[in-house]
């Protein structure tokens, strides 16, 4: 991660795209995690835009109210790369990528570097509105973004730039849907599963898609889903599923994402501080966030238990 960055943080209290509700409060849980204080500690400036709250979104549950999301987060992810900040949209549901990843891919388009997309996740979020079984957009956002068909109403009206499937790079899926499976491979999207992980551990795999992006001078998009965690340390996620990530393993993730440099933007997704235990997924997102941004294992401070009542 470049030192001299400005990040640009902005929450969006999205929860329409899933069916379980809770995830509206994971900006304020972050916040309250000490996300902001992490990062100033660490050295950077943070340009806190607060909570974005579309208009006309309030109660409302269709795919029209998430293009309202989609519209504003996408500028404020192209206007602060523009600015050649660092931008982190921090959620809500994961309906809230179609707007970050739309707002990078037109930025790119601008300066012609390839973008590419790490989605660390237990799921392939790659189902359409006939493969999904569940009917939840946060299942959806990677179809949509690489112009599968019936994704019209997410989006404004007019040209947009597509994401290519063969530049995503799904990272940890362990539950992927019968439909969506076929897409996936369809559409030559890269995986490397929980099975891989188990075998070759996570520094070979990212190894390969970093030096794949440098060599490419892409910009590299990594979208952090909680569920990508195991849920023994992070149960604060509406969508768990057995046989996460470790600590460990997200941990080294993200000390070699910021070793690389590569990292351009980011989303962290899916927390639901309903489902949470004593904040404990919160904290751990912190922890993880800070080590992106350069906080080294040898500079963590000391844990004070909070005390049980
Ligand atoms: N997520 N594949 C399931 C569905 O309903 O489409 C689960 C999606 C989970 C979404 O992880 O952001
Ligand atoms: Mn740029
Ligand atoms: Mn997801
Ligand atoms: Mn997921």
């Amino acid at each position: 991660m470049l030192s001299s960055s400005i990040i640009k943080l902005v929450g969006a209290p999205i929860e329409i795209g899933t069916s379980e509700p809770g995830a509206v409060m994971g900006p304020a849980a972050l916040r309250t995690a000490g996300l902001v204080r992490v990062l100033q500690d660490l050295g950077h400036t943070v340009h806190d835009l607060g909570e974005l709250s579309p208009d006309g979104t309030l109660g409302q549950r269709t795919l029209s109210a998430i293009r309202a999301w989609t519209t504003e987060i996408s500028s404020m992810v192209e206007t602060a790369l523009d600015e050649g900040h660092l931008p982190v949209v921090v959620g809500g549901d994961h309906s809230l990528s179609l707007g970050s990843i739309d707002g990078a891919l037109r930025h790119c388009a601008r300066t012609g570097r390839p973008l590419f997309v790490l989605w660390l996740d237990a799921h392939a979020d790659f189902n359409t509105l006939e493969t999904s079984p569940s009917g939840n957009v946060h299942g959806m956002p990677l179809a949509a973004l690489c112009g599968e068909p019936g994704f019209e109403a997410l989006f404004e009206a007019g040209e947009r730039p597509l994401l290519d499937p063969a530049r995503v790079h799904l990272f940890g899926l362990r539950s992927i849907d019968a439909g969506e499976r076929a897409l996936v491979t369809q559409r030559q999207v890269n995986i490397v599963d929980m099975r891989t992980i188990d075998e070759f551990g996570v520094v070979a795999p990212l190894r390969r898609i970093l030096d794949r992006v440098a060599a490419a001078n892409g910009h590299l998009h990594a979208s952090f889903d909680v569920d990508f965690l195991d849920p023994t340390i992070a149960p604060g996620v509406g969508t768990t599923v057995p046989g996460g990530a470790t600590f460990r393993e997200a941990h080294l993730i993200m000390e070699m994402l910021c070793d690389s440099g590569l990292v351009g933007s980011l989303d962290v997704v899916e927390l639901n501080p309903f489902l949470d235990e004593r904040g404990r997924s919160a904290r751990v997102l912190v922890e993880l966030v800070a080590s992106l941004f350069g906080r080294r294992i040898i500079d963590r401070p000391t844990e004070v238990p909070p005390l049980e009542t």
